[in-house]
């Protein structure tokens, strides 16, 4: 099990001393949050420089709202998948495996086009048109698109890993893959594990957070037959802490001493599933 954590809920005064507290707790990567605070083109010598004084790679980039590629606006739609193509770029520079996309969230949505089609078709069939023509003037690199899929108080488009898993396999590009997230899972899915046994080879990165998206062993989530299921799998990726409260990234307790555990008790998890 390889686990990371998102810079945003990493103390310290800037990058480096974030990487040391990610490497002291025990984690084995960063995940690094890019939004409108952080320009990750301004910070890749100080990223770069982190991951080598820590020993911590970076194990891939999260986006924001303002990165999400299906908006209405032709002009705006071309520049954020320019942007997502950068960041492609340079997840590959750092060695990062992929960079997270929501393809769409509110405030945008389609419109419900019945009896035609309706709002998630009509999304459906326009992300997978964008998506392909997109994946086909990449550069070459590894680093995969992860599309993640949100609970419905946050999305209307992708809900459920089975949805995210349908639009990479009909986008059919070895960088378009899905991301699991157990907090959403754990609201949307009807069996977690069945959900990941399914998505198979197409998941690309996993999100953690308990239930009430705080670090992991401080809600009543099982972890365990996720857990399994990640195993039967062979996912080799990594594992990311997320946590959220509706003010925003929070660790629930002292960083120095709730990070440690939460590291201990998800090897734990792993180990007994
Ligand atoms: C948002 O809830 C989320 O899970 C992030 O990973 C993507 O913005
Ligand atoms: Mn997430």
């Amino acid at each position: 099990m390889r686990l990371a954590i998102q810079t945003l809920l990493l103390p310290g005064r800037d990058l480096a001393e974030q990487f040391d507290n990610a490497a002291r707790y025990g984690f084995d990567g960063v995940e690094i949050a890019i939004d409108p605070t952080f320009d990750l083109t301004m910070h890749m010598a100080e990223v770069q420089r982190a991951m080598k004084s820590s020993g911590l790679p970076v194990s891939n980039l999260c986006t924001h709202p303002m990165h999400d590629p299906l908006v209405p606006d032709s002009n705006e739609r071309a520049r954020r998948l320019q942007v997502l193509k950068e960041l492609l770029s340079q997840a590959d520079e750092l060695g990062a495996s992929g960079v997270v996309s929501v393809p769409v969230r509110p405030p945008y949505q389609f419109p419900d086009l019945s009896p035609w089609k309706d709002s998630y078709a009509l999304t459906y069939d326009f992300a997978i048109a964008a998506l392909t023509e997109w994946a086909a003037t990449l550069p070459s690199g590894t680093a995969a698109l992860l599309l993640e899929p949100l609970n419905r108080y946050e999305a209307h488009f992708l809900n459920r890993i089975g949805q995210a898993v349908d639009l990479a396999q009909a986008i059919g590009h070895p960088r378009v893959q899905a991301l699991a997230d157990f907090f959403h899972m754990n609201i949307e899915e009807a069996d977690i594990s069945a959900a990941l046994l399914a998505a198979g080879e197409r998941l690309g990165m996993v999100h953690v957070a308990d239930n009430n998206r705080l670090q992991p062993g401080r809600g009543c989530l099982n972890f365990r037959p996720g857990f399994a299921a990640l195993k039967a799998i062979g996912y080799q990726n990594f594992i990311s802490i997320e946590c959220w409260s509706p003010q925003g990234p929070v660790i629930e307790g002292a960083p120095d001493s709730a990070l440690p555990e939460t590291v201990h008790f998800l090897r734990s998890e792993w180990a007994g599933a």
